[in-house]
């Protein structure tokens, strides 16, 4: 029995268990208590703030876990980073009034900055050469400036409307993150053997975000255009029709290339286009 630590409530706490759901590891929602066990897979999850995350999974206590990428820099834990998750995106940034002038990291050199993140912000400083005095708050780090407890903040920004309700500009992009699935160091023969069967799992669903399967009727002398058109994994799946001169091409395409591909097959006289939602795409 594997345990994987997950975010008990937040941001990262529906993504982890959908994602969970997705590749066939069902964790019972109403029994979600402090630890809960998948009913067909080898794996019980236990459900923590984010910021405990890390550690438990460096010291072992859980085996796996899915958190962000910022705390687990922030806490500086040892543990393999197995895979990046694709959700929960986001940066670290710092921001200062959004009436100031700002010419370079000089702006920092004796401010005072609020953080919850001292850790990757201290660094940062260090790296450039910089005075300034960190201030180490917890929650709304944002309000920093105006309540008078520092001049700048360091923090999380990912739509950055907060930032700019609260009179703010992000200046610098410091850390990217997104949720990512960590491993502790000393995974024995058997837990490697499920991590390898999760990323297996992951990696198919992974793969089939912002694609479509598209399958359409297309005259045979358009074929070789269509296929120029449609570049698929190995090449586009052609069946030839009941109807003299007509095939069906099957294939894969990126959804934010959808609609202007859809535009040229209709040009070289591709019909009856069906585009079909993916689940998995198994290499
Ligand atoms: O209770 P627990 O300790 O488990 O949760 P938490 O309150 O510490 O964290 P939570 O649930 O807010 O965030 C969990 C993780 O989500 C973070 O560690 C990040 O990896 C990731 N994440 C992604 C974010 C955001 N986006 C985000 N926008 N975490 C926080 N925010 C906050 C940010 O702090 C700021 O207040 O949202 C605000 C900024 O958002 P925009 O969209 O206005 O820029
Ligand atoms: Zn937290």
């Amino acid at each position: 029995m594997l345990r994987i630590a997950l975010q008990s409530k937040g941001r990262l706490h529906d993504e982890s268990l959908s994602l969970l759901q997705s590749i066939g590891i069902r964790l019972d929602e109403q029994k979600r208590t402090f630890l809960s066990k998948a009913r067909n897979f080898d794996i019980e999850a236990l459900y923590m703030r984010d910021d405990d995350i890390p550690q438990l999974v460096a010291a072992g206590t859980a085996r796996l876990g899915i958190v962000g990428l910022n705390e687990v820099e922030e806490k500086g834990a040892d543990v393999d980073i197995a895979a990046r998750l694709g959700f929960g995106g986001c940066r670290i940034s710092l921001a200062i009034p959004k009436g100031d002038t700002y010419e370079g990291l000089d702006y920092f050199n004796g401010k005072r900055i609020a953080t919850s993140y001292p850790n990757i912000l201290s660094k940062f400083l260090k790296e450039n050469r910089i005075d300034a005095r960190i201030e180490v708050i917890t929650g709304s780090v944002e309000i920093a400036p105006a309540a008078g407890i520092s001049e700048a903040i360091f923090d999380i920004v990912s739509s950055g409307s907060t930032l700019v309700s609260n009179g703010l500009k992000e200046v610098e992009k410091v850390f990217e993150s997104e949720a990512v699935l960590i491993a502790n160091r000393t995974l024995d023969t058997g837990e490697r053997e499920i991590l390898d069967e999760l990323l297996f799992r992951t990696d198919s669903s992974l793969n089939s975000r912002g694609k479509k399967y598209i399958l359409m009727n297309i005259p045979t002398g358009s074929l070789d255009e269509a296929i120029r058109i449609l570049p698929a994994m190995r090449s586009p799946t052609v069946m030839p029709l009941a109807t003299e001169g007509w095939c069906s091409l099957h294939s894969v395409v990126d959804e934010s290339s959808l609609w202007e591909k859809v535009k040229l097959l209709k040009a070289i006289g591709a019909e009856g286009i069906l585009v079909v939602d993916l689940d998995k795409i198994i290499l």
